[in-house]
């Protein structure tokens, strides 16, 4: 039997999210779901992966392979196509997959890896290798339209003013449980006004929003406004409608880091 058919058939039959199969032999089978821990065990595995065959059920952890040792020899995935494989498997992307490695690695904590949404519709590299520059192109942030913008039916006002400059991914309304709030504003827990700021957060419903776009963290921070109303753009939504330095409207992550962990904070 191949090994590739070997390792595909140990995968089916056996409860494992990874099988890895060489000269006939299976040098790794994992039944975990997240990234990190198969991610590290293919480090201290180098050497022996080199020309094994791979069946693999998440299509994160065949990237994270063909990145970290692209001489294994077949792939197969269950959640992809033969085609998304083929192109997976071509080792000139490795250089692309380098920079999603982070992404890949979260797999688990965000709930998605571009990889394979990315990989879906593609025909060959190129279409696959200009995805993912626009991918790492963009950014993604969290937006809050905070307490005293929804008390005031602001929402769909300040709304209006995101999605004519981005694009909106996700929204909800969520009336925000002392545990969210204080997870989000961790930051200032230390600071004076935290247990003030936590109230007025929790006081009634927030809309949070998705928004993407290029260097859209710091553009929609401009377009929020300076914290305080006082020292705001008078068109920024602050300036026009935030109340005071706390009651200001709404909330833009401040960083990469910041939005993609706000983000699991308020979309899980
Ligand atoms: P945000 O995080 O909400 O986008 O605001 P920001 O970056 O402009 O300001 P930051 O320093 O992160 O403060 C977070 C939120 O805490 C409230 N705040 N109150 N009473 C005060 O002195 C004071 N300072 C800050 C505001 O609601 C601010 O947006
Ligand atoms: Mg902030």
């Amino acid at each position: 039997m191949k090994d590739i058919e070997l390792a595909k058939q140990i995968l089916n039959n056996d409860n494992k999210t990874i099988v890895i199969v060489k000269d006939g032999k299976v040098i790794f089978t994992s039944e975990n779901k997240g990234i990190k821990p198969v991610y590290e065990a293919f480090n201290e595995l180098k050497d022996e992966l080199k020309g094994s065959s791979v069946s693999d059920k998440v299509v994160g952890k065949a990237a994270s392979m063909i990145y970290k040792h692209a001489y294994i020899k077949e792939l197969s995935t269950k959640l992809i196509s033969q085609n998304a494989v083929d192109i997976l498997k071509n080792t000139s992307i490795v250089f692309e997959y380098q920079k999603l490695v982070s992404y890949i690695k979260n797999r688990e904590q965000s709930g998605m890896c571009p990889i394979e949404a990315l990989s879906l519709d593609v025909n060959n590299i190129d279409e696959l290798l200009s995805k993912i520059s626009d991918f790492l192109g963009k950014e993604r942030t969290l937006v809050l339209i905070k307490p005293d913008a929804i008390e005031r039916k602001l929402m769909g006002e300040i709304i209006s003013v995101y999605e004519k400059n981005f694009n909106i991914t996700d929204l909800k309304m969520i009336k925000p449980s002392v545990e969210i709030a204080e997870k989000h504003y961790y930051e200032h827990r230390d600071k004076p006004f935290f247990n003030e700021l936590i109230s007025y957060i929790i006081r009634g419903n927030v809309c949070a929003l998705i928004i993407e776009g290029k260097n859209v963290i710091e553009r929609v921070r401009k377009i929020n406004g300076a914290t305080d109303p006082k020292n705001a753009e008078p068109d920024s939504i602050r300036g026009k409608f935030a109340l005071s330095k706390q009651e200001n409207s709404v909330h833009g992550s401040d960083s990469k880091e910041s939005a993609e962990r706000e983000i699991k904070i308020w979309f899980g």
